[in-house]
C-alpha cells in the first residue's frame, strides 16, 4: 500500500492550508508534518527554505498551488477542470493568487501578526499602509469577479477558490477590511464552509 502523502509545513500558513485542504476535500490520505521554515531539518526539503513541500514517496515538489494540482493529477476530481476554457479561468486566478494576491495580503499578515508572534519587534505602519492600498485594488478585483457567482469558476468550488479562500484564513485577525465587500464576505463564508477547510480550520 502507498505511504500517505506528506504536505509539509506549519498548518497556521495559508500556503500550507490551501493543499492540505484540497487533498482532504478529495479523500487522499495525508500527513502534515508541522515543520517551520526556519527548522533545521528543512532546508535539505528547500534550498530557499519556504512551505509547503509535498513529499509523495520521495518525489518531492514546492509552490502551494503547484502542489494542489499535483494532488488533482492522483484521482477523479471536480477541482481542476478538464474543460479548455473551465481550466483557463481557473489558471487565470491560481496566477493572480501568486502575482497580485497574497503579496497584497501577506505584509500586512507579516506585520500585525508574525512579527508578534516571533518576537520581531513593532508594526510597522507605513508598510501595513501602502499593502492596504494594494489590498484594496485586489480585493475590488476579486468582488468584481464575484458578481452574481457562489464560485469563482462555474458553478461549483475550485482551485481557484481553495486558493483565494485560503488567503482570508486570518482575514479577522490581521483586520483586513472587507465591509466594501460584500460578495468576498459571502463567497469566503461558503470557501471556509467547505469539508477540506473546516478539516483545516486554524485557531487563533
Ligand atoms: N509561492 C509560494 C510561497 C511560499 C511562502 O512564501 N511560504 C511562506 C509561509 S506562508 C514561507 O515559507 N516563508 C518563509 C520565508 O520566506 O523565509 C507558495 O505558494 O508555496
Amino acid at each position: 500500500m502507498a505511504n500517505p502523502i506528506k504536505i509539509i509545513g506549519v498548518p497556521f500558513s495559508q500556503n500550507v492550508r490551501k493543499p492540505l485542504a484540497v487533498a482532504h476535500h478529495l479523500g487522499l490520505e495525508v500527513e502534515n508534518p508541522p515543520l517551520a521554515p526556519n527548522d533545521p531539518s528543512f532546508k535539505e526539503l528547500h534550498a530557499a527554505g519556504r512551505i509547503p513541500v509535498l513529499d509523495d514517496d520521495g518525489y518531492r515538489i514546492c509552490e502551494s498551488n503547484a502542489i494542489m494540482i499535483y494532488l488533482c493529477s492522483k484521482t477523479k476530481n471536480d477541482l481542476y477542470p478538464e474543460e479548455a476554457k473551465a481550466r483557463g479561468l481557473v489558471n487565470q486566478f491560481l496566477f493572480w493568487d501568486v502575482a497580485h494576491w497574497t503579496p497584497a495580503y501577506q505584509p500586512i499578515q507579516f506585520e500585525r501578526l508574525v512579527k508578534g508572534m516571533l518576537g520581531l519587534g513593532e508594526t510597522d505602519e507605513a508598510v501595513v499602509e501602502a499593502a492596504l492600498q494594494r489590498f484594496a485594488r485586489e480585493a475590488a478585483y476579486l468582488e468584481g469577479a464575484l458578481a452574481g457567482k457562489s464560485w469563482l469558476v462555474g458553478d461549483g468550488a475550485t482551485l481557484a477558490d481553495f486558493a483565494a479562500g485560503a488567503g482570508l484564513t486570518h482575514a479577522a485577525a490581521m483586520g483586513l477590511p472587507l465591509e466594501d465587500f460584500p460578495n468576498i464576505r459571502a463567497w469566503n463564508d461558503r470557501v471556509q464552509g467547505l469539508e477540506g477547510f473546516k478539516k483545516t480550520e486554524v485557531k487563533m
